[in-house]
């Protein structure tokens, strides 16, 4: 029988897509063990056709536990992190406690599964699930980075109200009837008003001017391609949509790639779909990929200010909540097999 798996934040929205893609991959588990913090211990969850009463997370939950899937915030990882490790317990972790940690593999499996090499069920260890707009733009880019190498990367990026947790998805909602009924709109998640409008990603400024979201697109990109040379921009925005995040990416190339030989390469791409139909101005949207495995890329196309092929700007789309953090550390449970 197949591993016993552990969901640390079960009742948080990646926690709960967790449970909704372990069962749509049919995950070979033999107990499933919902963990989350003392205030949510007692509730239950439904998961393939059982009621499960949600226990709450203690450095003794990992003893019979041989994968533990985190969201549940980086300081609850850090917390639990060595007590699961010695239940010889391996963690895929979707916070950022780790991700840029010597050693802990940072894993697109789609991308870089090969670096995840020799981590198994059986052994207590930690891998790190990257940031969902690093996810959703890697699975875009990458395939053209090995078609022709990527030199530098801009990204602007349109991010969900998912990632910023179900509150705030709540809140998007509450606000927009709020607005349509005149009155005052609830600003408890934000500080300022979110529906028909949008704003600079709400993670802390850095030194730079930066936010934390845009150094993780960074500093991920440097990490999972192998390539500290390769030149990154990035400015993320929170856009009042549900839970999809939508990126506009221009590339600058060491070698020449037409639009042809790129949309080649993104057709033969695992768990990339193109939606790219210029006559009927038909591209990625948001709700293309709600709910959906596969990162939408379209607007491929030339990158007019070059005059020449090393230039391509492209549109992406993809779920924040699914590939951009729940499939995409079952898929690397899927590896530890
Ligand atoms: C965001 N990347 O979208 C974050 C989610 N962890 O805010």
């Amino acid at each position: 029988d197949g591993p016993s798996v552990a969901i640390a934040g079960v009742t948080g929205a990646v926690g709960q897509e967790f449970l909704r893609v372990l069962k749509e991959r049919d995950f070979p588990y033999s107990k499933l063990k919902p963990l989350a913090s003392a205030r949510s211990a007692g509730k239950h969850v439904q998961f393939d056709g059982q009621d499960i009463v949600v226990e709450e997370l203690t450095a003794d939950s990992f003893k019979d536990v041989d994968i533990a899937l985190f969201s549940a915030g980086g300081s609850i990882t850090k917390k639990f992190a060595q007590a699961a490790i010695d239940s010889n317990c391996m963690i895929v972790d979707n916070s950022s406690a780790f991700r840029m940690t010597d050693g802990v593999p940072l894993i697109i499996p789609e991308v870089n599964g090969e670096d995840m090499a020799g981590y198994k069920v059986g052994k207590g260890g930690i891998i790190a699930n990257p940031n969902c707009s690093t996810i959703i733009a890697l699975m875009a880019v990458t395939p053209l980075h090995k078609a022709a190498g990527v030199e530098r990367m801009v990204i602007s990026t349109y991010q969900a109200a998912s990632g910023a947790g179900q509150a705030a998805m709540d809140e998007l909602v509450l606000q927009m009837r709020e607005f349509l009924d005149g009155k005052e709109v609830t600003k408890e998640i934000f500080p300022l008003q979110y529906a028909f409008n949008l704003f600079s990603h709400n993670s802390p400024i850095t030194d730079t001017g930066y936010n934390e979201e845009e150094m993780k697109m960074v500093k991920e990109t440097h990490k999972i391609w192998k390539d500290p040379d390769v030149k990154v921009t990035a400015t993320c925005i929170r856009v009042p949509v549900m839970r999809a995040h939508a990126e506009s990416i221009n590339l600058q190339l060491k070698n020449p790639l037409t639009e042809s030989e790129a949309r080649a390469a993104l057709n033969s791409s695992p768990g990339v779909s193109i939606i790219d139909d210029r006559e009927n101005n038909r591209f990625p949207t948001p709700l293309d990929a709600t709910s959906r495995d596969d990162v939408y890329v379209g607007r491929v196309r030339r990158d007019i200010s070059r005059g020449d092929d090393k230039g391509l700007d492209l549109f992406v789309c993809g779920d924040q909540i699914k590939k951009g953090a729940a499939l995409n550390a079952v898929q690397i449970a899927e590896l530890l097999l």
